[in-house]
């Protein structure tokens, strides 16, 4: 297998997805997979989908991806939306309407946004009332049950993670190349908080005894990106992207 390279939720911040595809260019991977949240947030939608329009990459349908081309949601749902709607042409729109929800590899690896089934349920972390932790091998197992791949590549939850579960299987988040940090209320309120604004993304190799799996973490212009979500409306972002710091919301 050759190397692979794992993006995933970009969040349209085109300023660290320059410096992620320069890092990959560097060490010459050709092969990248995107795992959903391209283009959604208040920073450059339509630089993103022009930077990634040529390179044809296998991309699955996120959460935010979606809610961008469903037309039961109206504009006044947030301004965010409404600055990424009005942010994109038409063709752009188009790839968002054709991304799959999973897409497999050779028969082995699985690619999603969230789990296999739900783009808006973290697959790795359990969000409680009291704080957020990881899945048990079980919990895992059952979530992956009717699944015959043995490698499941997730995004969504922001947190660069590996699990590897007691029959083989392999789950890999390589994180987030646009946002290491935001609050959400759902299912209770939390925070994702990585505590560093830098871009992330993950290579998966082969090696004798199983997968060799690198976290790489890329500083890039996060200031500018800060400073556009702050132009935008959004100074929870500004703050979000210029610290990789959040606290959780007051419920
Ligand atoms: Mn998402």
């Amino acid at each position: 297998m050759e190397p692979l390279a794992i993006m995933s939720d970009i969040h349209g911040n085109r300023w660290a997805l320059e410096a992620v595809l320069e890092d990959i260019e560097k060490r010459n991977i050709l092969n990248i997979v995107n795992l959903g949240d391209v283009l959604y947030g208040p920073l450059d939608p339509a630089g993103t989908a022009n930077l990634l329009m040529p390179l044809g990459l296998s991309t699955v349908s996120g959460n935010q991806d979606r809610i961008i081309i469903d037309p039961s949601i109206p504009n006044d749902f947030n301004p965010t939306l409404q600055f990424v709607r009005r942010s994109l042409e038409k063709n752009h729109l188009m790839i968002l309407e054709t991304l799959p929800k999973t897409h497999t590899i050779d028969d082995t690896i699985l690619l999603f946004h969230g789990t296999p089934e739900h783009d808006e349920t973290y697959l790795l972390l359990d969000v409680h009332k009291t704080g957020i932790s990881l899945k048990s091998d079980n919990e895992l197992s059952a979530l992956l049950q009717n699944r015959t791949e043995s490698v499941f590549l997730c995004g969504h939850d922001h947190t660069p993670n590996i699990v590897t579960l007691p029959d083989g299987k392999i789950i890999v988040n390589p994180g987030s190349v646009g946002l290491q940090a935001y609050d959400d209320d759902e299912p209770f309120p939390h925070a994702i908080d990585n505590g560093s604004p830098h871009a992330r993304y993950s290579i998966l190799s082969q090696r004798e005894y199983g997968f060799y799996i690198e976290h790489i973490m890329i500083p890039y212009d996060h200031h500018s990106a800060s400073a556009t979500a702050i132009t935008n409306g959004r100074p929870d972002w500004g703050e979000w992207l210029k610290t990789g710091r959040a606290t959780i919301p007051n419920g």
